[in-house]
């Protein structure tokens, strides 16, 4: 489940509500629940999987592998965003295990796992806080991709989950920001700590953190204003939140989560370098994979990062944000396995 929440689990209050608590162990209800989730996945993801998948999938179909469909897999992947250096490695190992392979499952198990490494992170371990202190993460993005909508799903995850949440109202900067963030503190049942527009952010975000702490709250989610590395005044004030919780909490904040919009493309790209040059990001949110075709940036992102993609957002209800995991990403871009043997089909 919440991979980034592994070892913050809330200690069960009875036996009862321990197995929707763990994630760990496969209960039957975990079981059915996931049975649930890959198509709803595979829904989420329709569109990118159309455009980057009809050639791979005429070669797992038994297509032969000629130079037009090679053509035609490049174009598909690049036009889903996938980049060029990810696409041209996906093309390599095509060409490579294409002449190897006996059967077209072959060549799709193959891919499949060249497609997972791809995604797999250059990951270091994820800082824990103290005992009694809070889990902090710091949010944030350009404006508008989606960082407030994934405080407030992850927070009913959460929350849903038996941990206990706060939420600050980091974003002081938009009218409505506040009390956007305020709503959804309502709707999913836990507290925002907030002060009203024009304020200091790193102020409102430490008075969460002593809110926090003193209540026994276990995670907090910071909010931010929506900046872009232009405005060099907005870059500085991230800089500042940062060193104010720092101050708060040496091991804080214990992921700093870059929101990217997946219609984005490759300017996705250049925000992950210039946040991550600004406020040392330490994880990924693509959100609105729904509503684009261009979901191979996840390659290519993790490819020119090395960071980990924690969350992808499918959709607008809170279920559709997920924690990200690579092999369910790939089976659901590349579908079913048919099993069909390499060249034994019409090329039409
Ligand atoms: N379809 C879809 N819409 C999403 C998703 N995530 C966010 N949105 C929508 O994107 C819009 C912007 O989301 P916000 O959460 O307000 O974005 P923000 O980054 O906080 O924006 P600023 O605070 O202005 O910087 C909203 O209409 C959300 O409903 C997603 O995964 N899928
Ligand atoms: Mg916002």
């Amino acid at each position: 489940m919440f991979g980034l929440f592994k070892g913050k689990k809330k200690e069960p209050k009875s036996p009862a509500d321990e197995a929707p608590v763990d994630d760990t162990a496969a209960t039957a209800p975990d079981a059915v629940a996931e049975q649930d989730e890959q198509p709803r996945l595979e829904a989420g993801l329709e569109k990118t999987r159309s455009r980057m998948g009809a050639g791979l999938r005429a070669l797992f179909g038994g297509r032969a592998l000629d130079d037009e469909l090679l053509e035609q897999i490049e174009e598909e992947l690049l036009l889903a965003d996938t980049g060029i250096d990810a696409t041209q490695s996906i093309l390599d190992t095509l060409r490579r295990e294409a002449k190897r392979a006996k059967t077209a499952s072959e060549v799709r198990d193959i891919l499949r796992r060249t497609l997972i490494d791809m995604l797999v992170p250059r990951e270091s371990e994820p800082p824990e806080p103290p005992p009694g202190q809070p889990w902090v993460m710091l949010v944030v993005g350009v404006n508008g991709s989606g960082k407030t909508t994934t405080i407030g799903k992850l927070a009913q995850r959460l929350q849903a989950a038996g941990h206990s949440v706060a939420l600050a109202a980091g974003d002081t900067f938009r009218a409505a920001a506040v009390e956007q963030l305020q709503q959804w503190g309502e709707r999913v049942g836990v507290p925002v700590i907030a002060q009203k527009t024009g304020s200091d952010s790193a102020a409102v975000i430490h008075d969460a953190l002593a809110h926090a702490r003193s209540r026994g709250i276990e995670i907090v989610l910071a909010d931010t204003a929506g900046r872009l590395h232009t405005q060099s005044n907005l870059m500085e004030e991230l800089r500042k939140v940062r060193r104010v919780i720092a101050r708060f909490d040496e091991t804080a904040p214990h992921e700093t989560l870059l929101v990217l919009d997946g219609g984005s493309g490759q300017n996705a790209l250049v925000q992950a370098r210039q946040f991550g040059a600004a406020v040392d990001v330490t994880g990924l949110a693509i959100t609105k994979l729904d509503g684009t075709a261009k979901g191979g940036i996840a390659f290519a992102i993790v490819q020119e990062t090395g960071l980990p993609i924690r969350f992808i957002g499918v959709g607008e209800k809170p279920e559709d944000l997920r924690p990200f995991e690579p092999e369910a990403f790939v089976d659901a871009l590349l579908g079913q396995d048919t099993g069909a043997a390499v060249g034994s089909g019409s090329r039409g």
